[in-house]
């Protein structure tokens, strides 16, 4: 593909990015045997798997941890290719590809690892393992973001191009900086555990959680929460208008197979609020009081 044209907003980028690959110690391979476990991102609407997230894991299902303290600035972008290429082919062989479901991959290639060459690089991988675009999905991490809005819309529109869909991760784990939502046009953003979790209990949290779905429905964002892990919380993001959620409460990850799920015995459509009615999830006393601010459900 033509990558010239993606690097023409900035001039910072490009020339880190020529540096980059002009350095022999990028070309390491990553040696350590990696797999992915499979997590269910659940859409409560239709009661299907929107997508199953890959999650890193060692041989043996060791956590992440112990095999990003291999990771090196001089071996990230090939530990990267390791991740997408791993999780491509254990999807291949669970057929993901022929169902409705998508495969969520996470990106953390920073400046030195060349987005571009991750596009190129996501492209050739799928056309090896004849895994098909649109049923990908690219997670970009809210710290990468912050490289360069302008750079990355256009590394998101190319990537929309291909059919394959974008994600900003863990949003809210930092910095929850609202107008990255109007700034960088990805199809989806999912919101940071540390704001899921808990955030019956807590109204600072849920009230940050509200904004975000609502700037997210502002501009046509699907919003995706993760780490929901008990009903209450499920409920609360549920009268939000959340539909699409991630976490224990559903399902936990797995190495060998695609991990079921389990529908919630209350089901996401009643917990909408009658038409016309504007109530606030985040009074978790008073869940059915009147409010300040507006339900989202559409
Ligand atoms: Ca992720």
């Amino acid at each position: 593909m033509e990558l010239s044209s993606l690097s023409a907003s900035t001039t910072m980028v490009p020339v880190l990015l020529s540096q980059a690959l002009a350095s022999t110690h990028l070309r390491e391979s990553f040696d350590i045997p990696i797999r992915m476990a499979f997590q269910p991102i659940v859409d409560l609407r239709s009661k299907t798997v929107f997508a199953y997230e890959a999650l890193l894991r060692g041989k043996h299902g060791e956590a992440a941890a112990t095999i990003l303290r291999h990771v090196t600035e001089q071996n990230r972008y090939a530990f990267d290719n390791a991740c997408r290429k791993q999780s491509m082919i254990q999807a291949s062989q669970w057929r993901v590809q022929d169902g409705p479901a998508r495969l969520a991959v996470n990106v953390r290639a920073n400046i030195m690892c060349s987005p571009e060459a991750c596009v190129e690089r996501t492209l050739d991988l799928a056309d090896q393992l004849h895994f098909p675009l649109s049923k990908l999905i690219l997670e970009i991490t809210q710290h990468e973001l912050l490289l360069d809005y302008v750079y990355l819309n256009h590394l998101v529109e190319k990537f929309r191009g291909y059919g394959i869909h974008t994600a900003i991760d863990d949003f809210g784990s930092s910095h929850a900086d609202l107008t990255l939502l109007a700034e960088v046009e990805t199809d989806i953003v999912k919101i940071d555990m540390t704001l899921v979790r808990g955030l019956n209990k807590n109204p600072s949290n849920c009230l940050i959680v509200e904004s975000i779905v609502q700037q997210a429905d502002r501009f046509r964002i699907q919003v995706i929460a993760e780490g929901v892990e008990t009903k209450a919380e499920y409920e609360v993001l549920s009268r939000m208008g959340v539909y699409l959620m991630q976490g224990y409460y559903f399902a936990r990850p797995a190495l060998a197979h695609l991990p079921p799920w389990k529908a919630p015995r209350t089901s996401w459509q009643s917990l909408q609020a009658a038409p016309g009615i504007r109530i606030s999830p985040c009074h978790a006393e008073s869940p059915s009081a009147p409010l300040k601010t507006a339900n989202m459900a559409a």
